[in-house]
């Protein structure tokens, strides 16, 4: 075997989190190997992943032309389906995370928590935790599903609700864990945060502690996350 075949035996066997640490490797190999990852993103056209969701990402900013008519036929909008109860448009919510423009999904993702909400939510610019408690499962999926594709699952909140049932739903501890909080001083907003895949697990997105952590805990209690 060269050294490509071993590496794409290695590829074959391995969990998707060595996978994705070998994408950037293939791709060293040569051009001829986004043959591969283009054939990779077409296999369970169901199925959706951060393996996935990495891998459309490092196709779409190679600067290569075939890759370019490949997305823009297969996948033009990006992979994830952008399912919405309420009719809610998040093609540019999916454009950022494909991005990584983490920063500015991140305050979208707010403004359309508050669409989610309604009216007097969007005229507010935050949402109550009564309001939270009514979002439709769907569109809570959707936006869960595009932060934790395009983060190589990082991001999240079912990623957030993972960490805090791990702490016995101990709110302090995921501060800390989360890195919103460092001993006893909360992060500052934004220029405290990390807004790169360098953050803490869960580190986004970000949910408000000004008002308490009602928001927050209706968020991570949400029967959307219990299948
Ligand atoms: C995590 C304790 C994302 C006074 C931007 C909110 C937005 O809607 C400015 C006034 C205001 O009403 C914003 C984000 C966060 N904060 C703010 C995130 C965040 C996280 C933990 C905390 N915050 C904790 C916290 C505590 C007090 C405050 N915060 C105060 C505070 C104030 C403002 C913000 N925070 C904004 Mg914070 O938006 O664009």
């Amino acid at each position: 075997m060269n050294e490509l075949e071993t590496l794409k035996d290695k590829f074959a066997k391995t969990s998707d989190k060595n996978k994705i640490a070998l994408i950037d490797e293939i791709v060293e190999k040569g051009e001829e190997n986004y043959q591969f990852l283009r054939d990779f993103l077409l296999s369970n056209p169901e199925e959706v992943s951060p393996l996935k969701g990495k891998i459309y990402q490092v196709l779409k900013h190679s600067n290569h032309p075939e890759n370019e008519t490949f997305l823009n036929q297969h996948f033009p909008q990006g992979i994830v389906q952008l399912s919405s109860e309420k009719n809610i448009d998040y093609s540019e919510l999916q454009e950022l995370l494909i991005a990584k423009k983490y920063q500015e999904a991140d305050s979208l993702t707010r403004v359309k928590l508050c669409e989610l909400a309604g009216e007097t939510a969007i005229r507010r610019k935050w949402v109550y935790f009564t309001e939270v408690e009514k979002f439709p499962e769907t569109d809570l999926l959707t936006i869960d599903t595009l932060w934790q594709t395009y983060s190589e699952g990082k991001f999240g909140y079912q990623i957030q609700r993972q960490l805090w049932l791990s702490l016995g739903k101990d709110y302090t501890q995921l501060w800390t864990k989360l890195k919103w909080k460092s001993g006893n001083k909360w992060t500052k907003y934004p220029q405290e945060f990390i807004w790169d895949l360098s953050a803490p697990i869960g580190h986004l997105p970000l949910s408000n502690q000004l008002r308490g952590v009602r928001v927050m805990d209706a968020l991570l209690s949400h029967p959307a996350w219990q299948k």
